[in-house]
């Protein structure tokens, strides 16, 4: 019998799944990186034991990372990734009419490793004129940079629970990246992160979006089902000063696709599930027990 991938995203609760082949392991100089096969669902990445993306279902992901900020804007021109480092973010975000996008990806292990492995995530995006890979510290990047952006998107591993000492995703999601974050925008720009599971992490993705209400006028959240994301929808925060993209009529969103050639050309989003992705309810984010 092949091996089983156990997850450790939480300590009481989790997944498995049949490994029919260790396509490629490596300890990085910030985490364990592994992308395994899987028969159902192809080739998964997963850093420090927690499933990031699957073959069959990461465009569920990365389109609603992506395109609720980008299609909530009418003319996104210069978009900042931080993290990012499969690509999937970047293909994305390349189906817009953008000039430039900047990723700033800590590990550049992962890009090698996902470029080689798991090719279909970038499909080809990062050989774009348009972009400028930087194999560097994001958070410090949004901290120095004096360019600003009308779209930042945070695609990194899991929120912690601390401020500090956290590797390498937790320590995205401090007061003071947001501050930088905010002031990085154009005026109408969003920030949109990913801010781990609510029902295993209530606590934590309601402390990042009480953070993002502190540095934006505006900001909310919104949530995607992901099969292979254990213990529910993926929650995500957004923040702008000015435009809530939650309240975007689904014809603006439609004639925006139309004009970007993005009509019917996605396999996930659309303006119904725009909308359908702010549609959250009272019972999302459990609070767990303490947990030792
Ligand atoms: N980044 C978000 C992964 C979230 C995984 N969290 C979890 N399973 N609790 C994915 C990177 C894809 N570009």
């Amino acid at each position: 019998m092949s091996d089983r991938f156990h997850e450790t995203v939480d300590r009481y609760w989790g997944q498995f799944f049949e490994v029919s082949r260790t396509v490629h392991r490596q300890r990085s100089a910030f985490q364990d990186i592994q992308i395994l096969e899987n028969r159902l669902w192809g080739r998964v990445l997963v850093l420090d034991g927690v499933v990031q993306t699957t073959e069959a279902d990461e465009h569920r992901y990365h389109e609603a990372l992506v395109h609720v900020p980008l299609t909530s804007l009418a003319a996104p021109r210069r978009v900042l990734i931080v993290g990012g480092g499969d690509g999937g973010t970047l293909r994305e975000v390349l189906k817009h009419p953008v000039e430039r996008v900047v990723m700033v990806e800590i590990d550049g292990a992962v890009i090698d490793a996902c470029r080689t492995h798991m090719p279909a995530l970038s499909a080809g995006a990062f050989d774009d004129d348009r972009v400028d890979l930087i194999v560097g510290d994001g958070i410090a990047h949004v901290a120095t940079s004096d360019e600003t952006f009308d779209a930042i998107l945070v695609d990194s591993t899991d929120p912690g629970d601390g401020d500090d000492g956290e590797a390498p995703g937790g320590v995205l999601f401090t007061d003071a990246f947001y501050a930088d974050a905010a002031r990085r925008l154009s005026a109408d720009g969003i920030l949109a992160a990913q801010h781990a599971v609510p029902f295993l992490d209530g606590p934590i993705h309601r402390a990042k979006a009480r953070r993002l209400a502190g540095a934006f006028a505006l900001s909310g959240r919104y949530e995607v089902p992901v099969p292979t994301y254990t213990g529910g929808p993926l929650g995500l925060g957004w923040g702008s000063a000015a435009t809530d993209p939650g309240a975007v009529p689904a014809a603006t969103l439609a004639s925006r696709l139309a004009a970007r050639g993005l009509d019917g050309a996605l396999r996930f989003y659309s303006p119904a599930r725009h909308h359908a992705l702010f549609a959250l309810s009272a019972d999302d984010g459990i609070d767990p027990p303490a947990r030792d």
